[in-house]
């Protein structure tokens, strides 16, 4: 981090590096916002939609080759390799340094650095962490300005609060005297670093213009250089969901949920319940960062002030309240376009479109056989727009937290939910989490669980072995009567015809009425070796379109299925190396005890 004194003097030092043609000091404003989208316009590269149907919103369509986060291009800058661990990319701090400064030099040739003042966190909390993102990319700046508090204020906040993020990005593509600009310049892929320096907290990123490469603030601020800092400092930063649930009396607990990517928080988040009575409010889809206060409780607030959803497979039936939240005043990006100048992807609601333009600006026919919209195609909306946001959504105190739920994509052995018996049962359950690959792509793996311990596989900012470590060093810090209770929940569970069991989406209101009990205290469940199951008619199942034994499969406990998951579980244990802490060991060797117990007297009953 720098000090609000620095501040001045490493912009100079970044433009002379990379010698933009000016620099400019965003301030935040609307009249900015709209002085940037109208250069935007102008060159081409937004497209503004038809103000009729989606007033004040545009879109945007990246190269085919700037997609997504690159993962394989994402490096932790730690001194020691160790420090990394296995589930990072590691790259000596120095040689790194040397390497992107020659690619960083003259980069912003022939462009403007805008200098972007941001405060992650609401403002006054004690947790909310100020960075500066200096940036060759109008398309970030607009973006930043949604997704984050961005401007004069947290200039302000600044001189007070002293400390920043330095977070330097590039587009990588400089423009010489005459020579043309592309829609969406960025360079070729070996030349792309997203770099993350966690001794000195600083950010460097380079060569992508897209999503997670590009808003500094997100996935390299919130969650790989705030988790160094949260290990340092005694909190949590976890890619995690936060929603409030209020039961039909009007009490309402607080939820945190941590999903692997695309497994369905933003509908979890804004979902609308199928239960009468009841109702899920939003405080953050994405991120959460989690602390405790001195009454040994944890407490949590959203950094982000936007949503960055995939748009593909939105629709009013999947996510009402995220349709409504992006009907005007809205950035999409890869997504297809109609003939009236609105928004179209696979998934939407209503008929098949007969022609569009397509993510890559083409002209596109379901005959064309390929997707019309990109897979990760995107809509950048304020959290204000949701018509579900909570009202305390930013209080700067954060909001106590009763459950944590965590999950992935298993299409067997794991019931719809489970929990856990204790919270260093519920670390090992986080830690095991993950989904199953089906997709055919990555043949060698189908089948298989790619564990993605609390969904943070790809945002650690260090040692995976030290981040579960600390999950259970926050649990010594109180006792298991106050902190959350956490449960696994899995809705993608499927019968021998490899149709899912259970119904999802506004449905699974219903795991989360019985997860509301539990932490009040009002409703019982079985003990079982992997912890504790509803009971059937715990979990009301009135008017669901499911098969008449459906929810006594989905709440078996699939002994033999267990003990094959504790064998896979131990490969990825052994993984993990040295640093995996011995609880967690402990943890698994007492599930496995329970699971063979209990097939010894499966067996006997044969
Ligand atoms: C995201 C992600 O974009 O997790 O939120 O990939
Ligand atoms: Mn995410």
């Amino acid at each position: 981090m720098l000090s609000y004194q620095a501040l001045e003097g490493w912009v100079k030092e970044m433009a002379e590096l990379c010698q933009p043609e000016e620099i400019y000091w965003c301030d935040g404003t609307e009249e900015e916002n709209i002085k940037l989208i109208k250069k935007l316009v102008d060159l081409g590269k937004a497209l503004e939609l038809n103000p009729t149907k989606r007033p004040g919103s545009y879109a945007f369509f990246s190269d085919p080759s700037d997609v997504a986060r690159v993962e394989n291009r994402t490096f932790i800058a730690s001194d020691l390799e160790e420090d990394a661990g296995p589930t990072n990319n590691w790259a000596e701090p120095k040689a790194l340094k040397e390497t992107m400064k020659k690619l960083y030099f003259g980069s912003m040739k022939g462009r403007t650095m805008y200098v972007i003042p941001f405060m992650m966190g609401p403002f006054g909390s004690p947790l909310s962490k100020i960075g500066i993102q200096l940036t060759d990319s109008e398309y970030v700046v607009i973006n930043m300005r949604i997704m984050t508090r961005m401007g004069r204020d947290v200039l302000k906040a600044l001189e007070t609060q002293n400390q920043f993020v330095p977070c330097l990005h590039s587009i990588g593509y400089p423009l010489e005297k005459d020579q043309m600009d592309l829609l969406w310049p960025s360079a070729p892929i070996d030349h792309k670093y997203i770099s993350h320096f966690p001794k000195e907290k600083l950010i460097w990123s380079y060569g992508s213009g897209y999503g997670g490469n590009a808003l500094l603030g997100k996935k390299c601020l919130a969650l790989r250089i705030a988790s160094v800092i949260a290990k340092e400092e005694g909190w949590m930063a976890e890619h995690m969901l936060i929603l409030k649930l209020t039961n039909p009396e009007g009490i309402s607990k607080y939820v945190l949920a941590a999903f692997p990517s695309a497994c369905g928080k933003t509908n979890l988040a804004m979902m609308v319940p199928t239960l009468p009575g009841w109702k899920v409010e939003t405080i953050g889809d994405d991120i959460a960062w989690i602390w405790m206060k001195d009454d040994g409780r944890l407490y949590a607030i959203n950094p982000e002030s936007g949503f960055f959803g995939v748009a593909k497979g939105t629709s009013y039936q999947s996510n009402p309240n995220a349709m409504m939240s992006i009907r005007k005043d809205t950035i999409f990006t890869n997504v297809a376009i109609t003939d009236d100048g609105d928004v179209w992807w696979e998934g939407i609601d209503g008929p098949m479109p007969q022609h569009l333009m397509d993510w890559k600006r083409e002209d596109w026919s379901p005959t064309k056989g390929t997707p019309a919209a990109h897979p990760n195609c995107r809509f950048t909306v304020s959290a204000k727009q949701c018509p579900v946001l909570a009202e305390e959504w930013e209080n700067p105190e954060g909001v106590l937290i009763s459950a944590i739920l965590v999950g992935g994509r298993r299409p067997s052995t794991i019931p719809l939910v489970h929990e856990a018996l204790s919270w260093s049962h519920g670390v090992f359950m986080g830690s095991m989490m993950g989904s199953e690959v089906t997709a055919a792509a990555i043949s060698d793996q189908i089948g298989q669980v790619r564990r993605d311990p609390f969904a943070m596989l790809p945002f650690i900012g260090y040692h995976v072995g030290d981040y579960l470590r600390h999950w259970l060093d926050m649990g010594k810090k109180s006792n298991d009567a106050l902190l959350p209770k956490i449960f696994y929940v899995n809705w993608f569970r499927k019968d021998e015809h490899g149709d899912f069991l259970w119904p999802g989406f506004g449905h699974n209101s219903r795991v989360l009425k019985w997860i509301f009990e539990r932490c009040e205290g009002t409703v019982s469940a079985d003990a079982t070796p992997i912890g504790y199951l509803p009971k059937e008619e715990s979990i009301d199942v009135r008017g669901l379109p499911m098969k008449a034994d459906a929810l006594a499969q989905l709440l078996t406990v699939d002994t033999t299925g267990w003990l094959n998951e504790i064998e896979s579980i131990k490969v990825y244990y052994q993984s993990i190396g040295d640093k995996l802490p011995e609880r967690l060991k402990q943890e698994l060797e007492k599930q496995e005890q329970r699971l063979m117990f209990e097939k010894e007297k499966e067996e006997r009953n044969l």
